[in-house]
């Protein structure tokens, strides 16, 4: 048997004693274990079956309708002061958040089996990944979580040498929205969800460690835990850029990091190296490096098809969970956009009715182990992660921002990311489709206050001459028939060249105020069903509604007060006035 730390053997003594599960099963990872706790969800209906001759090792799991994504408004950043956890985060003192949900894990799983879930977030053998242990009553978090990490033993072997890591505590609870906290102690490295099975909310390694905690970890160690997929673009002539992008949720990370070359682009070849999370460290030559602390997908399903995505629509034909998807009268999973098959039960688990909304829920997710993706990198594992040729932020705007535009510099580049807006997406509980700021995607994330986040972003160039350029990219612009302008997914390799041609020095671009953007042909449209005009307005800057635009992100950054670093106002402020001599 592996070796239990101490500390380790002690908090479970002590969560049992609070929670009073039946029994108490040590997760180990291995192939058998994961095998008996899906025979195990499969015989108590937390999994159902699919068609197993044509999705083999595919189930599906159907989520408590109230418990279908994230909730924001119950996420809490609890520092002993109030403005480290600062107004992007909800705030509560450390012992009022701890008195909050001790009192709701108080015999929370009677009747249950407890799971202790050793993880490691990156590779075993990095020395830029970090351990954490998830408690759960969920025993589809414990089968996520094998999908989604490196779990058990050989991240316990780990955790014993670290000395230190990540305590995680989650139960369903009795999944009433009035009592669902997702709760985290930075200072403590600790993390309490009690009251959802979903996703973000459940899978404590992914958004609540390897975002939250880890980026608070990571403002005092010198490195970012960022929202980014990583991605290698391999040229026809062999050589590869690792891009890292910052996309909002359900804003096309996945799709962008499993990109397909189109027919029209003889010789590309893309590699997934991350789809949702990148953690970035300057190596010893200066140059920002990237790992995946992950090593899964928990993917948006909608949309997904042979031409979207083939790779990932290939990928979810087997070993695949399936979360409130629909299913067909045959036993096969359904989605919105899947272009095959019928709807016949929809993501309750009720006959499908075409005038009940859609059949799969708009957030439903695939669960599967990254090296099932064809395009898997095979320096996903490597130690020391990638080096980035670039940094792309982004967001789904239907106006004003451009398909694409490059950053002057680094400062500039933070301005462009904590500019960032995006229209929201069924990826959280609320209104879809509001725009509002999402600084670097890390709205929902960043688990300190994002004045600091802003002023250790920009210490990096204080750090190194070799930083990644940094861009901003819109696949979502639409025209007033409520169409997009731009076709997207594969196609966006053209975009991801313009950007490698520009870190390359191959190319000019047009300067404007917000930035560098590309010149007329120099994105190269050659077999798109794309006329001049629209490229025309996908490439340029409205000087009006960019004042606007300006005058509202200001207005953002000072509600961050006197911790707002003078060095981001004062480039806003050039950029202002150059937007008022341009116009
Ligand atoms: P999270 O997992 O929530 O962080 O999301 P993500 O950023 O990985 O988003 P994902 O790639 O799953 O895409 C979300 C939605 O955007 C899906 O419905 C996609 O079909 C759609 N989408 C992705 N890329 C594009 C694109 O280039 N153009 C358009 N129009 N839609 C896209
Ligand atoms: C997101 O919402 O950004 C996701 C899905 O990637 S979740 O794991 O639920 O956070
Ligand atoms: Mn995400």
């Amino acid at each position: 048997m592996t070796r239990r730390p101490k500390s380790l053997e002690q908090w479970v003594e002590e969560v049992a004693a609070h929670t009073r599960p039946r029994n108490i099963h040590w997760c180990t990872g291995s192939d058998e274990e994961f095998d008996t706790l899906v025979a195990q969800a499969l015989a108590d209906d937390t999994l159902r079956p699919l068609d197993q001759e044509r999705y083999p090792d595919c189930y599906l799991h159907l989520s408590d309708p109230s418990d279908v994504a994230r909730v924001e408004h119950l996420t809490f950043v609890c520092t002993t002061d109030r403005d480290d956890a600062g107004p992007n985060n909800h705030w509560m003192a450390p012992d009022a958040g701890h008195a909050k949900v001790d009192a709701l894990f108080a015999g929370a799983m009677q009747g249950r089996t407890m799971y202790v879930v050793p993880y490691c977030m990156g590779p075993i053998d990095s020395p830029y990944s970090r351990c954490g242990v998830e408690i759960t009553d969920s025993r589809y978090v414990a089968i996520n979580m094998k999908l989604m990490t490196r779990m058990g033993d050989a991240a316990l072997r780990r955790i014993e040498a670290d000395g230190s890591f990540v305590r995680g505590l989650h139960s369903t609870g009795d999944l009433d929205p009035e009592r669902r906290f997702i709760m985290h102690f930075p200072e403590e490295m600790m993390i309490k969800s009690i009251g959802s099975g979903y996703g973000g909310n459940a899978l404590l390694g992914k958004k609540c460690h390897a975002l939250r905690i880890a980026s608070y970890q990571a403002r005092s160690e010198g490195w970012l835990a960022e929202h980014m997929l990583i991605v290698g673009v391999e040229s026809p002539t062999g050589d590869t850029h690792y891009i890292a992008c910052a996309l909002p949720s359900a804003c096309g990370k996945t799709n962008l990091a499993m990109l397909v070359p189109p027919a029209s682009q003889p010789g590309w070849k893309i590699w997934t190296l991350g789809d949702d999370i990148a953690w970035l460290h300057l190596d010893d030559s200066g140059r920002l490096c990237a790992i995946n602390p992950e090593s899964g997908y928990f993917g948006v399903v909608p949309g997904t098809n042979e031409d979207s995505n083939p790779n990932a629509y290939r990928m979810i034909q087997h070993d695949t969970i399936f979360t409130n998807v629909a299913r067909t009268d045959d036993g096969e999973p359904w989605w919105e956009g899947k272009a095959v098959g019928e709807p016949a039960f929809d993501w309750r688990g009720r006959r499908y009715d075409p005038n009940g909304g859609p059949a799969a829920h708009p957030n439903s997710r695939f669960t599967v182990a990254a090296s099932n993706n064809p395009g898997y990198s095979e320096l996903a594992e490597a130690p020391g992660g990638v080096p980035l040729t670039a940094i792309v932020f982004g967001g789904r705007r239907r106006e004003l921002a451009p398909l694409v535009f490059e950053a002057r510099d680094w400062r500039h580049g933070v301005l462009v990311g904590a500019g960032v807006a995006s229209e929201t997406t069924a990826a959280m509980i609320g209104e879809v489709g509001v725009v509002r700021r999402d600084p670097m995607a890390m709205k929902p994330f960043c688990g300190y206050n994002f004045a600091d986040y802003w002023a250790h972003w920009l210490s990096f160039t204080e750090r190194s001459d070799r930083l990644p350029r940094i861009f901003h990219v819109n696949w979502f612009r639409r025209d007033a028939e409520g169409r997009f302008l731009w076709p997207g997914f594969g196609e966006n390799l053209r975009v991801l060249r313009w950007i490698i041609d520009r870190c390359e020095g191959k190319i000019g671009a047009t300067e404007t105020p917000i930035g560098y953007l590309p010149k007329p042909g120099d994105i190269d449209t050659e077999g798109l069903d794309i006329d001049a005009q629209t490229m025309e307005s996908l490439t340029a800057v409205d000087i009006d509604g960019w004042s606007q635009e300006m005058a509202s992100i200001g207005e953002y950054l000072e509600s961050y007060g006197e911790r707002l670093p003078a060095a981001l106002r004062r480039e806003r402020d050039r950029i202002a006035a150059q937007l008022a001599e341009a116009s």
